[in-house]
């Protein structure tokens, strides 16, 4: 049984009528709309590897990667890999990536979308929480080898059977290339419903564990249309994949699953800077991309000296983060683009600025929702409804926004409200237009530069030190990730005297990924406290900002 309803709350029967009533849910799947690409037109390139790391250069059309879907599908299928199985997906941006996520789109098993930076600790939460029954990874990126931490894996998790290894040498594991079988599609088991869960994403999170993110084909195919018009992608569209390929935003918004499902094509970046994407974007005419606000910046930065033709780029998403006003303004001028703000969340609403928006409204605003019925509510700390234009905390609910997170019940009561709207824990405003302004944050989280920290996990993992008596870690302001992180630290009484360094260290080997391990420290003797006698993460942030502000 694929449907949400099993492992976590879904859209009451009176709304999935409308969205379906509406068209909003058409009753696609991911399967069938690559198959439907593929027959339309099966010889138009679909992804783009420039390759590297070891790999050859690779070019695959729609029809190749339907076939190597369908044979990938096979193989897992022989392997005991089908419905309902999840696969934890830790792949970098390699075709492999597309191979893998459709063929287990097309049996109904959920890919799991980790990202590269993960590190142990993730990655055994995922494989564990979701009784994944195969771990697909590269044999290595930046130094770090898979196929070590995938060993310890394997060999730990009795429902762990299978690792892939879809880039390198596979090692003491089974190479992706072999796991595919010649299969006709016919002899492939029955194609999941559209109501059927797709895969499972990753929040961001402000809990000790990232929460996951239940998504369904219609709900998910129905915001890459979405997107794709808001966003003018066709088939005529080149998009960059930038960012790692499984997060939500350049998978989604619209991202390389809307640039497939309008029959575009996708050219894979192995890396964010302008190094590696300039010369991408002139040698296959990218059109469309997205970005978190640093790189943004650096591309900005990096544009008007560029020896490379950046012509073809008609649009530049940025989200993830707030980007400012200033930035946002250097976009145009710099990168001869239009600059369309996103401001997303993997638990569903997106909203973007149009691309006719005035100049000023896509500079102040974060853009506005994706549909008519996308239900947006700006409430007081008690749900209050605030007059249009206050400041207030953004609750919503629609076609695209999950009802609850995967196999979590007791958190769903407190991040939704009883009648299924998502507490997003983002503070906004919302313009006469219809627009929203992102003003701040009530969850306890970092947003390092578009990659979310939950102060939480970070905390545990401090307290797990040995001479270590509290912990708290709050945002602190950042000239290029406009946040990052800093622990504030007391140490036991009886504790040696040690440096900040070394909680860094022993954050960092307890296998986190890189950007969750505090970008500073400090030892302090006291916390400030509240007038009730809680700690005040208020007062923290202020000192943090005293002391980032008197260094220079
Ligand atoms: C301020 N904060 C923003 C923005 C996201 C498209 C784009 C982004 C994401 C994403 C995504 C912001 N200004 N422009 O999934 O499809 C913060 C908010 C939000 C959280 C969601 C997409 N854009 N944010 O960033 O799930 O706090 O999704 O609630 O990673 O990022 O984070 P995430």
């Amino acid at each position: 049984n694929l449907s949400p309803g099993k492992d976590a709350p879904t859209w009451p029967q009176e709304f999935a009528e409308r969205y379906r009533a509406a068209g909003w849910w058409r009753g696609e799947t991911f399967g069938g709309m690559l198959r439907e690409r593929a027959a339309e037109h099966p010889d138009r390139v679909a992804i783009v590897d420039p390759g590297g790391n070891g790999a050859p250069a690779r070019r695959w059309t729609y029809g190749e990667l339907d076939r190597r879907a369908d044979r990938l599908a096979a193989g897992l299928l022989a392997r005991g890999i089908g419905k309902g199985d999840k696969v934890v997906v830790q792949l970098p941006n390699i075709a492999e990536f597309f191979e893998t996520v459709f063929a287990l789109f097309r049996i109904g098993a959920l890919p799991v979308f980790a990202l590269p930076a993960h590190r142990e600790t993730e990655i055994r939460y995922f494989c564990e929480f979701t009784e994944a029954a195969a771990y697909v990874i590269p044999q290595q990126v930046g130094g770090f080898d898979y196929r070590g931490l995938a060993a310890k894996l394997v060999d730990e998790i009795p429902t762990l059977r299978h690792v892939f290894v879809a880039e390198g040498d596979a090692g003491p594991f089974e190479a992706l290339p072999d796991v595919a079988t010649e299969v006709a599609p016919e002899h492939l088991p029955a194609a999941p419903a559209p109501s059927d869960l797709a895969f499972l994403q990753l929040s961001g999170g402000s809990t000790g564990v990232p929460k996951l993110i239940p998504r369904t084909h219609d709900d998910y195919i129905y915001s890459l249309r979405g997107s794709n018009e808001l966003c003018a992608v066709d088939e005529d569209s080149v998009y960059l994949v930038a960012l790692p390929a499984a997060h939500n935003f350049p998978l989604s918004s619209p991202g390389s699953l809307g640039a497939l499902y309008a029959g575009a094509r996708v050219v894979l970046c192995p890396q964010p800077g302008p190094e590696a994407a300039f010369p991408l974007i002139e040698s296959e005419g990218v059109t469309i991309t997205g970005l978190v606000p640093p790189l943004a910046l650096l591309w900005t930065e990096a544009a008007p000296a560029t020896a490379y033709d950046l012509s073809s780029l008609d649009v530049l998403l940025v989200g993830g983060a707030k980007f400012s006003e200033e930035a946002a303004r250097r976009v145009k001028p710099a990168l001869g683009c239009t600059l369309q703000q996103v401001f997303g969340m993997a638990e569903g609403l997106v909203n973007y600025t149009r691309l006719d928006d005035d100049p000023e409204t896509i500079v102040t605003t974060q853009g506005r929702p994706i549909s008519p019925d996308d239900e947006i509510r700006v409430v007081d700390d008690e749900d209050n409804d605030l007059p249009p234009g206050e400041t207030g905390h953004l609750l919503t609910r629609g076609p695209y926004t999950i009802r609850g997170y995967w196999r979590a019940p007791e958190h769903n009561a407190r991040s939704f409200t009883a009648d299924g709207f998502y507490r997003t824990g983002d503070v906004v405003r919302l313009t006469a237009t219809g627009h929203l302004v992102v003003e701040g944050r009530a969850k306890d989280q970092i947003n390092r530069g578009g990659e979310k920290v939950a102060a939480e996990e970070v905390e545990n993992h401090i307290l797990a030190h040995p001479s270590v008596h509290d912990a708290n870690v709050v945002a602190e302001p950042d000239a290029y990730l406009g946040e990052r992180t800093c622990a504030y630290v007391i140490l036991r009484a009886d504790a040696e005297p040690m440096r900040p360094a070394a909680i860094r260290k022993f954050v960092r080997e307890r296998g986190l990924a890189a950007y969750k391990v505090p970008d500073r420290v400090e030892f302090v003797e006291v916390f400030p406290q509240t007038g009730v006698g809680k700690i005040s993460k208020k007062a923290l942030r202020e000192t943090a900002l005293r002391e980032t502000a008197s260094t220079p």
